[in-house]
């Protein structure tokens, strides 16, 4: 009789390793994303203090028409696609066009990758939809030869997620990828009054505390852990006004003393210590401007909603 070992992913090993052993403890925020994050987050779009959703919704269904005018890209490669929900508004403008549409989705999920892709080339048939399984965070990251004018869209304000340092070899590595008169479209939130950045992350329902609470349980299932409970944390979300970003803490309730099978380390945290899982920076329109221009990347256009929350910039390279 054999048994079937739990298959454990080296990425989230490294991560781990590289991150709970630091002070404070750090986890990259894409661990948040599995299936049940990933359906956690879909919540947390509808939720009424969860503005960036609709506030992006509505600048893409006011600027497609625009972004299509302007860009006449015949392949839009677009980078963690998720659900490819808002990107409908944009593939229909495209679409609308009568010429060849090659749509690229790329994601770390294959199974909301491949959902995404066969629901979209159904409702699309005129589009040539190239599924990409991978992490836009590769820093190999190759795209395959397609049409050009080709468009890299990055949505939801996930820039957001990195730091500064990891928005700098990112936006280069999106320069790279795209040849000279490519364009990148880019979804990014902005500042503003600190009172409503908390509250849009600590939702009255408790569904973001759920969502930060679920990577506890990441971690359990995918490094064979005893004596780690998502019970035992709570959900903070902090504004950091120097970096102004909006931060997601784990704080340990008790001591915690937990056994990570799958790499055979034990791992302690004290009651009252925090683990940082996600930073969600927020940014002025000079500064996107800034960052894109060092970058190599020109800015075209920019839009923003009717209360100036989001942002959606074009930019060229
Ligand atoms: C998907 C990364 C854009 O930062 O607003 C929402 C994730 N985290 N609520 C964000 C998130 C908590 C979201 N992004």
């Amino acid at each position: 009789m054999t048994m079937s070992q739990p298959t454990i992913d080296p990425l989230l090993v490294a991560d781990a390793v590289a991150g709970l052993w630091q002070s404070p403890p750090v986890l990259p925020a894409k661990w948040l994303y599995d299936k049940r994050g990933s359906e956690l987050f879909d919540e947390i779009t509808r939720l009424p203090e969860y503005y960036p959703t609709r506030r992006e919704t509505e600048i893409l269904r006011r600027s497609a028409q625009d972004i299509v005018a302007q860009t006449n890209a015949r392949t839009m490669i677009e980078l963690g696609s998720g659900t490819s929900e808002k990107t409908r508004l944009l593939l229909a403008a495209f679409a609308a066009r009568k010429t060849e549409f090659t749509y690229v989705p790329l994601d770390v999920s294959v199974e909301m990758l491949t959902l995404a892709a066969d629901q979209v080339a159904v409702e699309f048939p005129e589009i040539s939809v190239q599924p990409l399984h991978a992490d836009f965070g590769d820093p190999d990251l190759e795209l395959a030869e397609h049409p050009g004018p080709r468009m890299a869209i990055f949505l939801g304000g996930t820039i957001g997620n990195l730091d500064p340092t990891e928005r700098a070899g990112f936006y280069r590595r999106i320069a790279r990828a795209l040849r000279p008169g490519d364009y990148f479209l880019l979804g990014a939130d902005l500042i503003k009054d600190t009172g409503r950045l908390i509250a849009a992350y600590n939702d009255r329902a408790g569904v973001t505390a759920d969502f930060n609470r679920n990577v506890i349980e990441v971690l359990r299932t995918g490094l064979d852990a005893t004596g780690l409970y998502a019970d035992d944390f709570d959900h903070i979300a902090r504004w950091n006004p120097p970096e102004h970003r909006i931060e997601m803490w784990l704080r340990a309730r008790r001591d915690i003393h937990a056994r990570f099978g799958a790499i055979e380390r034990s791992w302690e945290l004290a009651k009252g210590a925090e683990i940082l899982t996600e930073i969600s920076t927020k940014f002025s329109l000079e500064k996107l401007h800034e960052e894109l221009g060092t970058s190599g990347l020109q800015q075209l256009e920019s839009w923003t909603d009717h209360a100036d929350d989001f942002a959606v910039v074009l930019s060229q390279v």
